[in-house]
């Protein structure tokens, strides 16, 4: 195998894990009884961007065996058809995020900010909607006798779901819109020649904004 195929296997486990670990040590931020920002599926985006849709696909599948594995898993795993759609067939879908990242390079090379985050927000949609069908529809089937007496399955995983849906997809928008991160990458790679794939890495604020909106668990 040439050597240029390690370095996505690296940040394959290294993204996943990142992902995993904010899980575990944070809680989302909370903007009120219906909507709390949680931004761990920010290190899967980073994955499809920079190296595309099986990178992100198998990002995304770590991150779920890795909950699985440590027990993380154990309070969404009801049976084994539920928990493998809900923790592998959906955190693998997130990847899908990737089938942006032609357009994506074609926008970053073009120094185009609009048009890199327009790019960046349709795959952020697709991967978060991808993901959050396998729970909606797991939600209606598994989850439907948990709704409150007289509520409809439907109506009951849409409440659960789309709520998780909206946290955590405006949380990831707001680290790509970031001004300091994409967008003044962009025009950083446009003046030095650099290697497009550094506009989605080397900007320490999106590491920043993780650790500045996070409080560890065990505080609360
Ligand atoms: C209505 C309902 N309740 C719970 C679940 C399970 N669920 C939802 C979203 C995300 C995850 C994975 C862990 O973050 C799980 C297990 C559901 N699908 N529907």
């Amino acid at each position: 195998m040439s050597k240029t195929n390690i370095r996505p296997m690296i940040e394959v486990a290294l993204f996943a894990t990142i992902a995993y670990i904010l899980d575990l040590v944070t809680q989302p931020m909370s903007l009120g009884p219906w909507i709390s920002l949680s931004f761990k599926m920010v290190p899967i985006f980073l994955l499809s961007f920079r190296w595309g849709l099986k990178a992100g696909a198998m990002g995304g599948l770590i991150w779920g065996l890795l909950q699985v594995v440590t027990g993380q898993a154990a309070g969404g795993w009801l049976t084994l058809t539920q928990g493998f759609l809900e923790y592998f067939v959906a955190f693998s879908l997130i990847g899908i995020s990737g089938v942006v990242k032609p357009a994506l390079d074609k926008a970053i090379k073009q120094g185009n900010k609009v048009k890199s985050l327009m790019v960046i927000t349709e795959g952020i949609l697709l991967g978060s909607f991808a993901r959050y069908l396998i729970h909606f529809i797991a939600g209606v089937i598994f989850w439907g006798s948990y709704a409150p007496k007289g509520q409809s399955p439907y109506l009951y995983s849409f409440i659960v779901n789309s709520s998780s849906f909206l946290g955590e997809t405006l949380a990831s928008l707001i680290v790509f819109f970031d001004p300091t991160t994409i967008p003044r990458q962009v025009t950083k790679i446009r003046k030095n020649k650099r290697n497009h794939r550094t506009v989605l890495i080397d900007s320490p604020m999106v590491f920043l904004v993780f650790i500045t909106y996070y409080d560890t668990k065990s505080d609360g």
